[in-house]
């Protein structure tokens, strides 16, 4: 089948999480995908949090899947001419290395542009280019305190708190990944390549773009009437944290069900509504409260929110997540389980979508990691195992022209 993305060349000088999830990303949608990485040891996520003595860590392995892996010192000579002639014929470079290591390596973006005027050069940094932290490297949690998420997640009594979720990392990659198409998009237009860059930090911020509307709120009438804060509570001049508060107009909190004293995760998140206030309160069996001037509007539920939301647990202490959720959604209501990473890895329907997918790998055997959450009508993209360290390096040498003596001195010298 052939794919959106094929033949579009790839230099993958990625590490870590940030730019190699972007660079899978376009891998599964068909680009030729050559990961670049230091003979000897390669991306650092290889040996970090190994399960398998002696087998890529699966920090790598989910990140790095439909790729292949070039070994080359870039700070040898013959390292820097292998990787000029990959620069002339490839389409795109996308790196994150930590401030100014490509520009020391000799590969600054004018250089690059001499090199193939037509390639598009994409960089994840930790903050933006004149940004006055943009000498700092930085990492995923570091990202979402620079960002605004860590100062607006958790509960207003504990610190400020780093989601679970890649807000600095994959979704940087993410958006970088937008950035590439959009640029090569551009290309056609242009003939030209140009520079992409993504920040950590504006990434998560842009993800945090509710709670900037809400600073301003705040900023102009002293409070935020869908925080747990309201009315009873004090707002300071920041906007606070709100525990699991809905984040738009819906109040929702997470509500224990059957068997929350011995099972951390027995909880569904429910959300009120306003048009399923008449649905929840039949499934519920409060149908008095409908009409009840009380509880009829929004604005009448919230002083007295967390009540309702104990009456609801009440309701749930006999029923498991799955059976709460069973019932809830034949009346309209938007609720989830909280799910675990145990029960998501088994999800039938996520392994029937190709969301959570099962690899073949050369030396783990099988792993799991999360496929392509696009989902397409012409293409079903298939995930393939991470590449051994070097596993490619003879097949991209010799398809840029390399001799086997050529390649054996090459080895010679520890370049590759
Ligand atoms: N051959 C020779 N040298 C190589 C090489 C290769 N194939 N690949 C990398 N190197 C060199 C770089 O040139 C750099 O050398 P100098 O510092 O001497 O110029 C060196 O390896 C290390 O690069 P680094 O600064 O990227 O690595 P680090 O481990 O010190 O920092 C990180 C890691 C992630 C903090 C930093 O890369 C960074 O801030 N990146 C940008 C933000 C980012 O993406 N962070 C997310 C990471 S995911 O959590």
């Amino acid at each position: 089948m052939t794919k959106p993305l094929d033949g579009i060349k790839i230099i993958d000088f990625t590490h870590v999480q940030a730019g190699p999830a972007c660079t899978q990303l376009l891998a599964w949608f068909g680009a030729d995908v050559i990961k670049v990485e230091r003979p000897g040891s390669g991306d650092v996520t290889r040996n970090q949090l190994r399960d398998i003595p002696d087998a890529d860590a699966l920090y790598f392995t989910m990140l790095n899947s439909n790729k292949k892996s070039l070994t080359l010192d870039t700070k040898k000579p013959e390292g820097k001419e292998v990787l000029e002639k990959l620069i002339r014929e490839s389409d795109v470079l996308v790196e994150n290395f930590g401030p100014g290591a490509l520009d020391r390596m000799g590969f600054s973006w004018e250089r690059l542009n001499e090199l193939n005027p037509k390639m598009i050069v994409a960089s994840v940094k930790g903050f933006s280019d004149g940004h006055h932290y943009d000498d700092l490297k930085v990492y995923e949690n570091v990202a979402q305190c620079a960002g605004g998420a860590a100062s607006t997640t958790g509960f207003w009594d504990g610190p400020p708190t780093i989601s679970a979720a890649a807000l600095g990392d994959s979704n940087t990659g993410m958006h970088l990944a937008i950035g590439i198409l959009t640029a090569l998009l551009g290309r056609d237009k242009t003939g030209k390549g140009q520079k992409v860059a993504v920040s950590m930090q504006d990434s998560v911020l842009n993800l945090c773009r509710v709670k900037l509307r809400d600073q301003q709120r705040l900023e102009r009438v002293g409070y935020l009437e869908e925080y747990p804060q309201y009315p009873h509570g004090e707002f300071g001049d920041v906007v606070p944290r709100g525990g699991n508060a809905g984040g738009g107009g819906q109040p929702g909190w997470v509500l224990k069900c059957k068997g929350w004293e011995t099972d951390s995760n027995a909880y569904i998140y429910f959300t009120i509504q306003g048009h399923a206030w008449e649905p929840i309160c039949k499934a519920l069996g409060k149908p008095e409260w409908i009409e009840d001037p009380a509880y009829r509007t929004a604005e009448a539920r919230q002083p007295h929110i967390f009540e309702i939301f104990k009456t609801i647990e009440a309701w749930l202490a006999d029923k498991t997540k799955f059976e709460a959720v069973d019932i809830l959604r034949k009346f309209d209501i938007p609720c989830a389980p909280v799910l675990t990473m145990k029960e998501l890895a088994n999800d039938p329907s996520l392994r029937a979508s190709g969301t959570i997918v099962e690899v073949p790998h050369k030396k783990r055997g099988s792993y799991l990691t999360v496929g392509s959450p696009i989902k397409f009508s012409d293409m079903k993209p298939e995930v393939t195992a991470s590449p051994l360290l070097g596993e490619h390096t003879d097949e991209v040498l010799a398809s840029l022209g390399y001799s086997r003596q050529e390649i054996f001195n090459l080895r010679e010298v520890k370049a590759v």
